[in-house]
């Protein structure tokens, strides 16, 4: 039987990328960088996945040399304690909703004994901001596990945070199932095993998501027990 939920925050919960990427734009500003993420750029730059490799990846298309380059590798720490500070304010205000479906299913599995976790590239900060502002300061508490941002070294889509979630709640993956939003959390969340539903937004579309056991346009209307008889159907 499914004992556990592993969600991913950014795009799953709530649809947080327009707000991260305002926050960058801003932070590039304030560090004087003539540099501004359209929507559109934003979506191909998120096949990077984690703010800092982002910015990284950015800069190398950028095809500068020597110590250009160099300079704006080392301004990335900077910016994106800059960033993360934007971010963390706006949605500590309630800039960001939950996505419809969301706060039902996490009450259903809850009630049904189930227990919640979270597998995230983006940092701790971001995620406490997030479930206090849409779930109350006691939001956090429901999480038995949170797995996120640095404390793995290779991020989506390597299966590393989802296993970390796993080993920290101590099941194997057939007793879980994943919740994503997008091609790399897919890939992540099924190269650790796991059975995964993904609720794609704007910023995945135009990517191959087929791979996944259930996909569907939000969490709207799927209770706990329908979405555990798919994943483990009983013998
Ligand atoms: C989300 C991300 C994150 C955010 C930015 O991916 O890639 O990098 O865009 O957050 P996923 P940070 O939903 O697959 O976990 O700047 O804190 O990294
Ligand atoms: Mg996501």
């Amino acid at each position: 039987s499914i004992e556990a939920l592993i969600f991913d925050v950014d795009g799953t919960l709530a649809d947080t990328e327009e707000a991260h990427r305002v926050a960058f734009n801003e932070a590039f500003r304030k560090h004087r960088l003539p540099w501004d993420w359209s929507r559109e750029d934003y979506r191909e730059l998120l096949k990077t996945t984690g703010g800092k490799e982002r910015m990284s990846a950015y800069i190398d298309g950028l095809g500068l040399r020597g110590s250009e380059r160099a300079w704006l590798v080392e301004l990335i720490p900077a910016l994106h304690a800059e960033k993360t500070r934007l971010y963390t304010t706006f949605v500590a205000e309630g800039g960001v909703p939950l996505r419809p479906g969301v706060e039902a299913l996490l009450d259903d599995a809850e009630a049904a004994g189930c227990r919640l976790a979270i597998a995230s590239t983006t940092s701790a900060a971001n995620i406490d901001a997030l479930l206090a502002a849409t779930l109350g300061p006691r939001g956090l508490d429901r999480f038995a596990v949170i797995a996120c941002g640095d404390q793995v070294r290779r991020k989506k889509p390597a299966p590393d945070i989802y296993k970390l979630a796993l080993a920290n709640l101590g099941l194997e993956a057939e007793r879980a199932i994943a919740v994503e939003d997008s091609a790399n959390g897919l890939r992540s969340a099924q190269a650790a095993g796991l059975w995964t539903v993904v609720t794609p937004t704007f910023w995945s579309e135009g990517s191959d998501l087929s791979a996944a056991e259930l996909l569907r346009p939000s969490l709207e209307g799927l209770g706990f027990e329908a979405l555990a008889a798919q994943a483990a159907p009983p013998p």
